[in-house]
């Protein structure tokens, strides 16, 4: 097939599920177009079937907000007259399904038919889309799309409870490369953080405050009078400053790094012993799954679609919102030398579940069937 992949190109979750997938299918024959206004962050490997089509937004004074959305639809309209695409499939409802909705809208009335497929992800449905300056274009756009998933059955059902959809959503669980993502010997790495045999504790995000990254540090600062431990947080976002200033006011900068955004998390996930994920909100987690794939137990709260990758008491545990009391025995648990290894094993066995090569078949036979019956 021929397929126009529409996401964020950043290194949020919706951009990396979008460009694995888009990877992964061009690498089983099909020949597959990016769309986006950067190139996508995973996005750095060669394959004669991966396009990258970036879409141009033009500057003009008038602008003070320049309309990409006006700019992504003609691009998609371009690409998919010139590549003869079989299909659109969008990342991220806001606002690719309704810039996927004008571009269909424009082909048709030349006669192109072209089948939309828009995937959902989590916060264009419950954070952002919810907000009324967005929520009838977002209603409109997913019902006007031919095909909806969702990356979780939380996300599905958050959607019909949010938004008056009216179509069937396909749920579709995100998936990892386990080729990539995979405990690797980095005992040098270790012993750089950890000299002295600590536990090492990671937290990877994009600092959003629906991470609670405040709850990471309140429960790591219990547990290291606990457990000698360090801890690892890697990416970057909105409170990142507020997170070192607790961090310097617990007089813990000795035993907090911030890494910044980093590619190759699976490096510092091959030396971790735990994996905080203690979202407010997380429709999904693909990061947990990052950390189960390099046998990383998890402690996460549990909310939204977390519940579908963690299995309490085996691939780590999950507390409710905001119990950081409960995190900490919890995590304290799993860190015990005679269950840290139980722990590890269920976690890499988890993740086995969500690997790419069985996810990725499920998407082609939703494709299939959207285009044959659109
Ligand atoms: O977590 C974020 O804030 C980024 C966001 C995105 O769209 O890039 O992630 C969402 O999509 C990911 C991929 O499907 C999911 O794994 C995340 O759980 C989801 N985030 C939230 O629901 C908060």
């Amino acid at each position: 097939m021929r397929i126009g992949i529409v996401c964020y190109p950043t290194f949020g979750g919706s951009g990396v599920v979008a460009t694995e997938l888009g990877k992964g299918l061009a690498k089983v024959g099909h020949q597959v177009h990016f769309i986006t206004y950067s190139q996508p962050q995973r996005l750095d490997f060669f394959n004669e079937n991966v396009y990258y089509h970036e879409v141009n937004i033009p500057a003009y004074p008038l602008f003070q907000h320049p309309p990409y959305e006006s700019a992504l639809s003609s691009e998609m309209v371009h690409v998919v007259q010139s590549a003869k695409l079989d299909l659109l499939h969008v990342h991220y409802a806001i606002p690719h399904a309704s810039s996927a909705y004008l571009a269909k809208q424009i082909l048709a009335a030349q006669g192109i038919h072209i089948p939309v497929i828009t995937t959902l992800h989590g916060t264009d449905i419950t954070l952002v889309g919810k907000d009324s300056s967005y929520e009838p274009v977002v209603t409109f756009s997913i019902n006007q799309s031919d095909g909806i998933t969702a990356v979780s059955d939380f996300l599905k059902e958050d959607t019909y409870r949010h938004f008056k959809v009216t179509k069937d959503i396909e749920v579709i669980p995100n998936f990892i490369d386990l080729e990539r993502f995979k405990k690797q010997k980095k005992d040098h790495f270790k012993l750089a953080i950890c000299p002295n045999n600590e536990k090492l504790i990671v937290h990877t995000s994009n600092f959003r405050k629906v991470k609670r990254i405040d709850d990471v540090v309140m429960v790591f600062h219990q547990l290291r009078q606990q457990i000698p431990s360090k801890l690892l947080l890697v990416g970057d976002g909105p409170e990142r400053v507020h997170i070192e200033r607790i961090c310097r006011k617990l007089d813990m900068a000795q035993d907090v790094r911030f890494l910044g955004k980093l590619d190759a998390i699976e490096e510092v996930l091959s030396v971790a012993d735990l994996f905080m994920m203690p979202s407010e909100n997380e429709s999904f987690g693909l990061a947990a799954l990052e950390a189960l794939a390099c046998e990383v137990p998890l402690i996460t709260t549990n909310a939204g679609g977390l519940p579908e990758l963690n299995i309490q008491g085996v691939t780590g545990f999950m507390s409710d919102v905001g119990d950081v009391d409960d995190m900490v025995s919890k995590a304290i648990y799993i860190l015990q030398d005679e269950n840290l290894p139980t722990f590890k094993a269920n976690a890499l066995a988890r993740a086995q579940e969500f690997d790419i090569t069985k996810i990725l078949p499920a998407y082609e036979r939703y494709y299939e069937r959207i285009v044959e019956s659109s």
